[in-house]
């Protein structure tokens, strides 16, 4: 009999790809549960529980480098925190159990429950303070699009090599005071703008088929956490991302400072936010451009993963019937 010679390594990366969707799984259902009940904290901690106790199953020595918070502020899956089962293979994981605790407090679209797992000290330990990104998708020329570059240029540049008119660009835009200027540039220079409430890993992730989510570019100022675990989905499928710390006050600086990032302001491209093969999992909580919510049948609890694997590029959209959920 042929033997193939795969290292335990990669076997057992290969069988996390699988093991991760039931992580997001759980942490989805259990906020689901607290749908639209304008309890975002209560929605939050439920996620976070199942989260916790699906990876404390799992067959790796994790850290938590992305989470909840500082120890002092988050008592569970906060950065730093051990998970996993004993003697496992060795990662940094990124969670957010609930990326967009307002959307699922007020049943509106797009909650989901993400992670991100890669090998032990491949991932950015970025704090918890905003972050300023541009993304595009996979098949344009490198540089095509740069975060320090004014936003109608930009916008002309990803038009031509999509060889479109500005007007056929869309961009998704965090609808924030903040990007007031932005918005009325994108629209200046032609292109439409699609405002989200929350929600900036999957609006990122749009960007990888416009075809199928109308959406071309991801522009504007969210959250860093969001933004590394939106770089480990870019880093699966492909595509271009640009990031930089907003470090404008003393005590951001010293956050910064504690995650051991020495400079500031640097631009982060996504091998700098993921430096190796990762894994990305996110299960949809309430509907989604990408991802179906949780439906609860009866006695059937539906969910909708989609999982990635940066080592293939393989994508898997999961539709999962879950019948005995109190099982283990
Ligand atoms: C964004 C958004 C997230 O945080 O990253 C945002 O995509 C940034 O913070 O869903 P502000 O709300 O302060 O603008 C979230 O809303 C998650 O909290």
């Amino acid at each position: 009999m042929a033997s193939i010679t795969v290292p335990h390594s990669l076997m057992l990366e290969r069988i996390l790809a699988m093991e991760i969707v039931r992580v997001t799984e759980r942490a989805a259902v259990n906020a689901a549960r607290l749908r639209g009940r304008g309890e975002e904290k209560a929605a939050d901690q439920a996620a976070v529980d199942a989260m916790r106790r699906e990876l404390n199953k799992l067959p790796i020595d994790g850290t938590v480098v992305i989470g909840e918070g500082e120890l002092d502020e988050a008592p569970m899956l906060f950065i730093g925190e051990k998970v996993g089962a004993e003697g496992g293979f060795k990662v940094d994981i990124a969670v957010d159990p609930l990326e967009g605790t307002t959307l699922c407090a007020k049943n509106m679209p797009g909650a989901i429950a993400t992670l991100a797992m890669a090998e032990h000290g491949t991932l950015l330990h970025a704090p918890d303070i905003y972050m300023d990104k541009i993304a595009v998708g996979p098949g344009y020329p490198k540089g095509v699009v740069d975060l320090d570059a004014p936003a109608d240029e930009n916008i002309r540049a990803l038009a031509k090599a999509k060889g479109v008119k500005p007007s056929a660009i869309t961009a998704m835009v965090l609808d924030r005071p903040r990007h007031a200027d932005l918005i009325a540039a994108v629209r200046k220079a032609g292109a439409s703008v699609s405002l989200i409430t929350d929600g900036d890993v999957a609006a990122v992730i749009h960007t990888a088929d416009p075809y199928k989510t109308g959406i071309d570019i991801f522009l504007g100022i969210g959250g860093a956490p969001e933004g590394v675990l939106a770089a480990a989905a870019l880093r699966c499928i492909g595509g271009q991302m640009q990031c930089r710390l907003v470090v404008d006050t003393e005590e951001r600086r010293e956050r910064t400072a504690k995650m051991g990032i020495r400079d500031p302001r640097k631009k982060y491209q996504i091998e700098d936010m993921v430096r190796g093969d990762c894994l990305f999992a996110a299960t949809g909580i309430t509907d989604g451009r990408m991802l179906q919510g949780v439906r609860f049948g009866d006695g059937i609890v539906e969910t909708q993963t989609v999982v990635m694997r940066s080592v293939t590029g393989t994508v898997r959209w999961i539709k999962a019937e879950h019948r005995q959920l109190d099982k283990f």
